[in-house]
């Protein structure tokens, strides 16, 4: 069926015989019959639906796991083999959608898939930015980013034929809707819906990813989270943000005008879950709706608080937005008032400033808004709910404990095991047989394996292929070399202080020092990086800038290049981490305690059989219980003494380095006369001084334990059936992080539709 579908397509729009096609033209006839079969499949029935509103999708390329959720995989990939082609080489034609920046972007797209393998009723709502995020270059050992223009002519865009009206003070403007199908694995097709404006102009670019912020008709879908240094940057994120959730509102009353809803009972109909505080200013506007169709505005606030939900994803101040009264006012001055409204009732029940919406600046905390006029508040891992309740948010908590709710991240197996590791995926089939696929607590089912030194050879194998492709991978498309025989030991996520890059260039320092000095490792390591800095992050940049002059030094240094490599891998995304994952030994999770909400590279990672060494922090924590000490390389303060040297302010980095002289020497090393000749010293020296007088983020307090526990990580490394059995617990503990199962209890606790 599906072969003849593929030869007819091809014949018709070609005019040519499948051998003769060209991998672009196959790519687009498959991108033509997985359309096709996702608008066939079955719709989710119900009579309460979920929209999941996000300024962030990370969705990754699509084809593969189309075809792998349609169940189709395997046929196709077969028969473009007998045909001389590769699915493969394929999917590189693919380009990837750059509508996200880290785990919470992906976390959406791991949510959209598992909502539909359940058969749940759930859209996405988000924006389509032209350009995404941003495409990472390096030159002369600095990010430069770029326009990642993704969308084709061809594309897995649909135009959805919808369009609203969106009204700023200034003007308005129209929307247009774009749709990608969302399939499930055996399950329903459900819908991500990106909203655009027609007038989106890229020629407005200058250089790198610079425009005219004030162009607003021009500029509003060009890119994800731009610059926001200055006032016009704050102003256009607070223009995406209006813009996204008044559309993602009129759109919900558009469908349930459609099935003859009584908005009365909206609630009872749909569920709207708030990703973050992006999308926070659905709730005025919401209200605002409802008014305008004459509900009392008080039945309005009811309503709205009973269908709308709020996950937090950090506790870190900098993303927990607070906007300026007046920069709302200038954008959307009729959702002032409305908030106002609500902040009043907030003042008037509670005492506690700490939980007004507007504080006494005149800012807007957004989260406190989705607090009070939410009816669900929840964390993304253990750890971080429990920080919430008791520190965070605690003044929150103790007006509305029975708003809170812990929904541990999750991740779907689909792309982060069937797709992208086959080998591990036929390996678990054979012995465990397929039900994992649909119940991933199945995978325990490998433990009984652990005496089986068959099944240990056979995992070290796959890990070997999986390295081995990795480096062919890099070689190719970055002109990248490793060595697939030395022990692959990466940290890939965002850049930034907390998540402690820094800190693992300090090891690199430490081992380069080690080997000058004679002492030689078992085994070459090869330490992998991959991150993005925010554009105006200037100290993430100091930290990329360090790492790639790090890559050079070693490189180019006969005495150490044989037994130590460092890389960082250019352009950072889905499609990477997808050869990433599975080619890894060793997983850096290594965050200051207490400040990683949860992180889900980490159970990327441990499902593909690598072994984290970690702080206990977010889902590490989750991590550790479920596999148990030997099986894990934990290190550093813990949470508790971490929040209590931020609340007694009594970390001082400059101790650590006066008194510790291994600490000042690998400390110093960053402004080393063999660094200074490599890097810019300017930015060396700036970040060599940000590490001593500001630390924000505790470096030198982890770090003596984080070298040890690594070097014990290596040295264990070298007896291949404990390492493997260690790979297997890992693997057969990983599903309780399937997204599946985040899915099914958000929907328990918090949507139930
Ligand atoms: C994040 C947290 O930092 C991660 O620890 C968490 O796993 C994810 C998903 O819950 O959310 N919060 C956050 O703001 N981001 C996260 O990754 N940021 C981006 O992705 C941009």
């Amino acid at each position: 069926m599906i072969r003849q579908k593929i030869e007819e397509i091809v014949k018709q729009k070609y005019n040519k015989g499948l051998r003769e096609a060209t991998n672009e033209e196959i790519y687009i006839t498959l991108l033509e019959i997985v359309k096709d079969m996702a608008e066939a499949a079955p719709r989710a029935e119900g009579k309460k639906k979920l929209y999941y509103i996000s300024a962030e999708f990370l969705i990754g390329k699509l084809l593969s796991n189309n075809l792998i959720n349609l169940g189709i995989y395997d046929e196709v990939s077969a028969f473009l083999e007998e045909n001389g082609k590769s699915l493969a080489a394929i999917e590189e034609i693919e380009p990837e959608p750059s509508l996200g920046n880290g785990g919470l972007g992906r976390l959406a797209a791991c949510f959209l898939d598992s909502i539909a393998t359940l058969g749940l009723a759930g859209d996405g709502i988000g924006l389509n930015y032209h350009m995404g995020l941003f495409k990472q270059l390096f030159d002369e050992n600095r990010q430069k980013e770029v326009p990642n223009p993704w969308i084709d002519s061809e594309s897995w865009l649909t135009d959805a034929g919808v369009s609203f009206e969106v009204p700023f003070r200034e003007f308005t403007l129209k929307s247009k809707l774009y749709d990608i199908d969302v399939t499930g694995y055996e399950g329903v097709t459900n819908k991500l819906h990106l909203f655009d404006v027609e007038t989106v102009d890229d020629s407005i670019i200058k250089e790198g990813i610079s425009f005219d912020k004030k162009d607003i008709a021009h500029n509003l879908t060009l890119f994800l989270y731009p610059d926001d240094s200055d006032k016009a940057g704050n102003l256009l994120r607070i223009y995406q943000q209006y813009f996204m959730v008044s559309n993602a509102a009129q759109y919900i009353l558009k469908e349930c005008d459609d099935k003859g809803i009584s908005l009365r009972n909206l609630h009872e109909h749909v569920a709207i879950q708030i990703n973050d505080t992006h999308p926070s200013m659905v709730i005025p506007e919401l209200i605002r709706l409802l008014v305008q169709r004459k509900i009392d505005f008080n039945e309005a606030v009811e309503i709205v608080q009973k269908t709308c939900a709020y996950t937090n994803h950090t506790i870190l101040a900098e993303a927990l937005e607070k906007w300026p009264l007046d920069y709302l006012e200038q954008v959307a001055p009729q959702i002032v008032p409305i908030i106002k409204e609500l902040d009043l009732r907030v003042k008037g029940r509670y005492q506690d400033e700490r939980v007004y919406i507007i504080d006494k600046d005149n800012r807007v905390h957004m989260a406190h808004m989705d607090i009070h006029y939410g009816y669900s508040v929840n964390g993304v891992a253990h750890l971080h709910t429990e920080i919430l309740k008791n520190e965070e948010l605690k003044p929150f908590y103790d007006i509305y404990p029975q708003k809170f709710n812990n929904k541990t991240n999750g991740i779907t197996f689909r792309r982060w095991l069937l797709h992208c590791n086959k080998e591990l995926t036929a390996m678990l089939d054979s012995l465990i047989g397929p039900d994992y696929r649909k119940d991933a607590g199945k995978l325990e089912g490998l433990l009984g394996y652990i005496e089986d030194e068959n099944v240990l050879r056979r995992l070290l194998e796959m890990k070997h292929v999986k390295k081995q492709e990795l480096a062919s991978y890099l070689k190719q498309t970055q002109g990248i070399d490793i060595n697939p025989d030395s022990i692959y030991d990466i940290q890939s996520k965002r850049l930034h202080e907390y998540k402690r890059q820094q800190m693992n260039t300090l090891y690199v320092i430490y081992k380069y020092l080690e080997i000058k000095s004679g002492k030689k490792p078992a085994r070459p390591i090869t330490v992998i990086f991959g991150a993005k800095a925010a554009p105006a992050y200037i100290i993430a940049k100091d930290i990329i800038h360090l790492v790639l002059c790090l890559q050079q030094l070693v490189q180019n240094d006969p005495d150490v290049a044989p037994y130590l490599n460092v890389v960082m891998v250019e352009n950072y995304n889905v499609t990477l981490a997808e050869k990433m994952m599975p080619a890894c030994d060793i997983s850096e999770q290594i965050s200051l305690a207490s400040k990683e909400a949860s992180g889900t590279g980490n159970m990327k990672f441990m499902l593909n059989g690598a072994v984290t060494l970690g702080t206990e922090d977010g889902a590490n924590v989750e991590i550790h219980q479920l596999v148990g000490d030997e099986n894990i390389y934990i290190f550093g303060k813990s949470s508790e003494e971490v929040i209590a040297h931020y609340r007694n302010s009594d970390y001082r980095a400059v101790d650590y380095y006066i008194e510790d002289d291994e600490i000042r020497r690998l400390v110093d090393f960053i402004i080393s006369p063999q660094m200074l000749r490599i890097g810019d010293p300017y930015l060396l020296l700036e970040l060599h001084a940000e590490l001593i007088r500001k630390d924000w983020f505790m470096t030198l307090l982890d770090v003596k334990e984080y070298i040890q526990k690594k070097e014990q990580m290596f040295a264990d490394y070298e007896n291949r059936t404990e390492w493997a059995k260690k790979m297997l617990v890992n693997i057969a503990k990983a599903g309780y992080f399937s997204s599946d199962r985040t899915i099914a209890e958000y929907n328990r606790d918090i949507w139930k539709l």
